[in-house]
């Protein structure tokens, strides 16, 4: 059984949270306060030299790190339910949605850029928060439009099954519910995220069911 490395609130462990559920695979799973620096033992940077969640370790004891190449790799390996479309133009339009999320709006609100701008920006908890809504609008705004305008949205982002880009925006969504950020311009999305959430498979990996959940 693979060991999944990873923390209750990171959102990068609730996307592979989700692809492992949706893929019916059993983890076990090991918990890392981020707040208190867990990730940034030998123990764990000989796992992840970047100290980040999450680390997907095989059987074989191979270390996988980053969320969507660890979720492309168990849909190579377990390719049923497919979490990419068969198509290479839905193939890119999903992994395009996905990385709206994973590139443009989850690496400016990491916890260790939200603790430098406190750190090295004297930003406080209010800052912060604007910093944090700043950069959720800034790509939620065009999301939803891509979302919204397009012939293959279905009841998930691509068609009617879901997949990479549901799954990151699933993470996403409850992120941003921690920060208080409005929701009303995206009905898109939010219907989106609803859809999921009547999946048993999203509803296990969201954060407040973790055992590490505080
Ligand atoms: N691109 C990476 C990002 C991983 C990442 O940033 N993880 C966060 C939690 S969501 C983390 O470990 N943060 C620790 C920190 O910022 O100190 C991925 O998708 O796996």
């Amino acid at each position: 059984m693979p060991v999944l490395h990873n923390y209750f609130r990171s959102s990068t462990s609730t996307r592979l949270r989700a692809a492992l559920n949706l893929k019916g695979l059993d983890y076990d799973y090991r918990a890392y306060a981020l707040l208190k620096n867990e990730t940034r033992t030998d123990a764990f940077l000989s796992k992840n030299p970047a100290g980040l969640v999450p680390v997907l370790e095989l059987d074989d004891g191979t270390m996988l790190t980053q969320s969507l190449a660890i979720i492309e790799y168990l849909d190579e390996v377990h390719p049923a339910p497919a979490l990419l479309p068969s198509d290479p133009a839905g193939r890119a339009r999903v992994r395009g949605l996905a990385q709206m999320i994973a590139c443009e709006v989850h690496p400016l609100n990491n916890l260790r850029v939200l603790q430098y701008l406190e750190r090295a920006f004297d930003q406080d908890a209010a800052g912060k928060a604007r910093w944090f809504a700043h950069w959720v609008h800034e790509t939620f705004r065009p999301l939803e439009r891509a979302l919204a305008d397009s012939p293959f949205t279905g009841r998930f982002c691509h068609g009617q099954d879901p997949g990479l880009a549901d799954i990151c925006l699933y993470a996403q969504v409850w992120n941003n519910a921690r920060f208080d950020i409005d929701a009303s311009p995206y009905p898109t999305v939010m219907r989106i995220f609803a859809a999921c959430d009547e999946i048993e498979a999203f509803r296990k990996a969201a954060p407040p069911e973790q055992p590490d959940a505080v």
